[in-house]
């Protein structure tokens, strides 16, 4: 067997080679559907086909590597993570948790599992392109909405195009049952033993505690959404102060009072707005119509409400004080998600037999097994980054974090196939 860490330095040089694949001069950008997304998935396609791995594109673009158990009536057990990024991303958030599972099923060796093993590597998380993540996992979970098959990215492009140009081999006929092919490519919940990602932690805990891996017991819940303010476009030589209704200047005055509320939460809720945009910008010209997306996070789903509610009241009082009118859009909402007890408590026995401490956390980041726990047990093993530094160029993992990450994982597996084993 490969030692840890020769498993792990191959694992990171993997990890450069996809890094270099981007839809950008500079940094990684790999957004759902483009030719480099396209590009870097046939790139980890070749590896697990190298593995041995039979391979196939299902009908939202995940990638699927499986091994085929022999033993009667076996369920899917699935590994993974995403391979598309966000904007100047970091190149460890997706495609660690995707190359450390193909390297996990590379080292099984011949044993037979009780369980088919399933490596996926989900299409779209970030939800970068069309402003809804975890379309490659809610297929797979069966909580495809195809509704979103007509939404449209910036240039106008709806997803369903961007399926018909995304694999040219695509037929006519089968994007007139691309409804039917989603449904197809779930995975039924009474076939779906559960679910297993490894992810960089994306936040400092780990880095401070100076501890290589935890277990996540839940994930927080998320509410997007997108404002519009619109006040008046004005010359800003001419227009006196008091008679402006300066969209920019409420959008301002919002994302201030979005950051002073979550500063002043004591139960862990943050607030970002990533994205603000001046419609009609000019140097001279008072803004008249602003754009901005909010991004709220809070690991109880009622506290979450409270403070969506609340910040929206805030903002429709501002925008009236300043004349504006403001548009409120729900975009996106999902709940906490809490993982498997016994799952998390498997993981937490191979991190201690691993030989490390074993440490709790609530994950402040969406990850693909939000949609899957719906429908199975899910369980996800953090790995230390620099810093807690994430969606960002500077992340960075260390090998011996990957190495300690790969014997947990295969201590895991093999826990998981001797519990299963005996119920077979
Ligand atoms: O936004 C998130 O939590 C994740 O990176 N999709
Ligand atoms: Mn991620
Ligand atoms: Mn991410």
């Amino acid at each position: 067997m490969n030692s840890y860490p020769d498993r792990a330095a191959r694992i990171l040089t993997r990890i450069d080679h996809l890094a270099t694949i981007s839809e950008t001069a500079t940094g990684i950008t790999r957004t759902f559907g483009t030719p480099a997304f396209l590009a870097g998935r046939e790139l980890v396609q070749g590896w697990m086909q190298a593995a041995g791995l039979a391979t196939r594109l299902d009908a939202i673009g995940n990638l699927r590597g499986r091994r085929v158990s022999p033993m009667p009536g076996a369920k899917t057990f699935v590994i993974g993570s995403h391979i598309d990024t966000v904007v100047n991303a970091g190149r460890h958030d997706g495609p660690l948790g995707v190359l450390l599972g193909l390297d996990v099923l590379e080292n099984l060796g011949q044993e037979t599992l009780p369980f088919h093993l399933e490596l996926i590597a989900f299409s779209d998380e970030e939800g970068v392109r069309f402003h809804t993540t975890y379309l490659g996992s809610k297929v797979v979970a069966g909580a495809f909405d195809t509704n979103l098959l007509t939404k449209a990215d910036a240039t106008g492009v709806t997803l369903a195009q961007a399926l018909a140009e995304m694999d040219a081999t695509v037929s006519s006929r089968h994007l007139a049952a691309i409804d039917y092919h989603l449904a197809a490519d779930a995975i039924a919940p009474a076939d779906f033993l559960g679910y297993f990602e490894a992810h960089i932690e994306q936040g400092p805990v780990l880095w401070g505690r100076q501890i290589p891996v935890a277990v996540v017991t839940a994930i927080a819940g998320q509410r997007r959404c997108e404002l519009t303010f619109r006040g008046m476009a004005g010359h800003a030589g001419t227009v006196p102060m008091p008679m402006r209704q300066d969209a920019l200047a409420a959008a301002a005055e919002f994302v201030l009072a979005a950051e002073a509320m979550a500063r002043a939460d004591a139960h862990g809720l943050v607030a970002t707005v990533g994205k603000l945009t001046v419609n009609g910008a000019a140097s001279n010209v008072i803004p008249g119509e602003v754009r901005c997306t909010l991004d709220l996070r809070a690991a109880d789903e009622n506290h979450l409400a409270a403070a969506h509610d609340g910040l929206r009241i805030t903002a429709e009082k501002l925008a009236a004080a300043r004349g504006i009118a403001l548009t409120w859009t729900p975009v996106q909402t999902g709940a906490p998600v809490t993982c498997d007890p016994e799952l998390t408590d498997l993981l937490g026995h191979a991190i201690r037999d691993a030989g490390h401490e074993t440490v709790a956390l609530v994950s402040g980041a969406g990850h693909d097994a939000v949609p899957i726990a719906a429908v199975a047990p899910v369980a996800m093993l953090f790995i230390r980054c620099f810093k807690g530094i994430s969606h960002n160029p500077l992340e960075a993992v260390e090998a011996s974090d990957v190495a300690a990450a790969l014997d947990v994982t295969d201590r895991f597996f093999a826990h998981l196939a001797t519990r299963h084993a005996i119920t077979y």
